[in-house]
Order: C-alpha cells, then structure tokens, then sequence
C-alpha cells in the first residue's frame, strides 16, 4: 500500500512539474497555427516586412506592394513593427501610422494572409532606442525591477493594439508576436552585451504571459528568433524561455549569407532550429533574412533558394521572411527594371515558395 501510495505522489508530482512546461492551450483555436501545421512540408509561405505599406517609388498606394509588382501575387506572410508605440506615438520608428498597420495587417488576415508582428521598443529607462547594445536595462524591466511597472505600461500599448485588431465581426485576428529577436547579437540592449541568458528568460516569459494571461491576447502565438551566432542545439537554447511561452523556432540570419557558401551554414543551423522543433512539437521558421539591395542578382535561387530548396528544410520549416524595402540604399525585395527583379520572380514562381493565393490554395485543399 505504501508503495502504491509513494507512486501516486510521484506521479501527481510528475504531472505537476511537467505542466509548468506545457504547451499552450488556445494552439487548437489558433488558425495560423492550425494552418502552418496542416501545411507543413507541402510549401514554405513568403513573407516581407511593411510590404504593403510603402516600397521603392510609392508609399500607401492601396492595394500596392514591390512582392506583387515583381512576382505577381502578394507575399503570404506580411511583417509589421511596433517600435514606438510603447511611448503613445501615433507612428511607429520608420514613420508606418498603427491605424494605417491595423488597416492593412486586418486586409492582409481577410484576404488569408499571415501577419507577423516585431517590438524594438525605446527604453521606458531614459528612452534610449533598441540598438543600444550595451545599456543595461532588461534587469530594471522584469519583475522585481524598478522600472518593472513603466515597463508594464509599455506592453499595455502593445496590448491595446492586438486588442484593437479584429475582423468585420469583430472577432480578434490571430497573429505572431516575434519580440526580442536576435538576442544572441551585441547591437540590442536585451542582447548578450548587456543581459545575462537569466534575466533574458525573465524578460521574454513575462512579455508573453503579460499578454496573453493579464491581458487576455488569446489569439497570439509567439517565435523565439536568435540570430545566426550559435552552431549546436545546446547554443540554440541559451536564451530559451520554456515551451509554454514559445510556438515557433526561428532563425534570424543575414549575416551567413554575406560570405562565400554561407548558405551551407543556413542550411546547417535551421537543421538544429527544425531537430529541436521537431521534438518540442513546435513550427521551426526562417524568421527574418535578406541581401541588402539584393546586390547579388542570383540571390533569390542560389542563395535563399538554395537554403529552401534542402529537402529537410523544404519539408520542415513554415516560412522565410525579407525585410522591408524602405528607399533605394535600403531594400530586400527587388522592385520592377531592379537587375534581380526576374531573378526574384523565377524564386517566387517555385511550386513550394507560397505567395497568398498559392498559401490560400493549400488551406482549401487542406480543409476539402
Ligand atoms: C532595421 C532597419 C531600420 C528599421 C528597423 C526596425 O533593420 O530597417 O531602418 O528602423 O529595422 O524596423
């Protein structure tokens, strides 16, 4: 008897230990992740940041976007950035209006597209911006911080904006929050210069659990995205918050592709990011990458299309996102008469790379 009672308290003690640890419950409801998942393997969706709101030679033209003019089609993933907001700014740091955002991430969601949203805040410490590597601020923001209550301000504005983006119903519309990225780097002030992989921790776990549990923001799921600067599982998960907090494993990575046969690395390390997704049961994504002005005319299928067309790549991750085309010495995307403009169209036109009506052919296929 005793020993039937001993394994029963270990086992309730077990199942309590491992619920800290699993995954969140709305991912059933979530239909992004619902349809990621039930795509998985059959295409990898396309994704660019502000794409809607401006490229090279027009800003807020409805219905424009340099995806479209070059390739055809919208890209099925849309990037937004919240940088500001968190100070009741009414346009965020590269001048994009939030109701100009909200129109049009909600367009993107109705025409079934994907939307992904990025937070480099200022400092509620003394307003520095994000890229101030070595400022110490992560310790004063989390809890038991001095600035742990501004901070809570801070994310209520970001709240209020998920809060506000909803559908003709009125239904909240899902979304991936990607903050803190590339904390593995030196130029972010949650970056290894200036916050131990601790506080980090601390820091990431109370963004998502402010948000959703506090705020009620159910319809987020969240990516974890380092940069490119580890090489081994283990070197993955330094700054890992726990599975309850994270839904997809990504990868941030420009900087591989800058040296001759970098794409190898690419390669190398998404099979680190898809091994651990693989067994948490999460998404794996390549998160954020590019070729500054796409200097390199073949980039789109040597480079990228390289690292797509891995068949453990092709198989496993659910997108690739370039950032955004913001003036002519700024830009990811090629626009018309650009010298990779054709290049980047023969990428997009590959059977597995899904711009939007390609994503919304598979989700239809898939729910037939
Ligand atoms: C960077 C650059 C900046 C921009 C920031 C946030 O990579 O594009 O110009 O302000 O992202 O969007």
């Amino acid at each position: 008897m005793k020993i039937i009672n001993t394994i029963l308290a270990l086992g309730v003690l077990l199942t309590c230990f491992s619920c800290q640890d699993q995954p969140k419950d709305n991912l059933s409801e979530n239909s992004i992740y619902q349809s990621l998942k039930s795509i998985k393997g059959k295409g990898i969706l396309f994704g660019h940041q502000d794409d809607l709101a401006y490229g090279i030679g027009w800003k807020y033209v409805k219905g424009e976007s340099d995806v479209k003019r070059v390739s055809g089609d919208y890209p099925a993933l849309f990037g937004w950035e919240l940088g500001g907001i968190e100070l009741g700014r009414s346009m965020n740091l590269d001048s994009v209006p939030f109701q100009k955002m909200n129109e049009l991430a909600t367009w993107a969601h109705e025409q079934g597209g994907v939307n992904t949203f990025s937070w480099h805040p200022f400092s509620v410490i003394d307003g520095s911006s994000s890229w101030n590597g070595k400022l110490v601020v992560v310790p004063e923001i989390i809890p038991g911080g001095k600035h742990h209550d501004a901070f809570k301000k801070h994310l209520d504005a970001v709240a209020d904006f998920f809060l506000n983006l909803k559908d003709e119903e009125g239904n909240q519309i899902p979304f991936i929050f990607r903050p803190w990225h590339e904390m593995d780097g030196t130029w972010f002030w949650w970056g290894v210069d200036a916050c131990n992989a601790n506080d980090f921790q601390k820091l990431f776990r109370f963004t998502i659990e402010y948000l959703r549990d506090e705020r009620g923001i159910k319809q987020m799921i969240s990516a974890y995205s380092p940069d490119c600067r580890f090489s081994t599982a283990q070197e993955y998960l330094t700054w890992y918050p726990g599975d309850d907090v994270v839904d997809i494993l990504g990868m941030d990575d420009y900087h591989d592709f800058k040296t001759e046969g970098g794409e190898h690395a690419v390669v190398q390390k998404l099979g680190v990011v898809i091994e651990l997704a693989k067994q948490k049961n999460k998404l794996s994504a390549l998160t954020e990458t590019g070729c500054g002005e796409v200097k390199n005319p073949q980039w789109f299928t040597d480079k990228l299309g390289f690292v797509l067309n891995n068949p453990n790549v092709k198989e496993n991750i659910s997108y690739a996102m370039v950032w955004r085309n913001a003036y002519n010495t700024h830009f990811y995307f090629p626009y018309p008469g650009h010298p990779a403009a054709d290049n980047a169209k023969a990428f997009t036109n590959q059977d597995h790379i899904l711009l939007l009506k390609d994503f919304n052919r598979l989700k239809n296929n898939h729910e037939q």
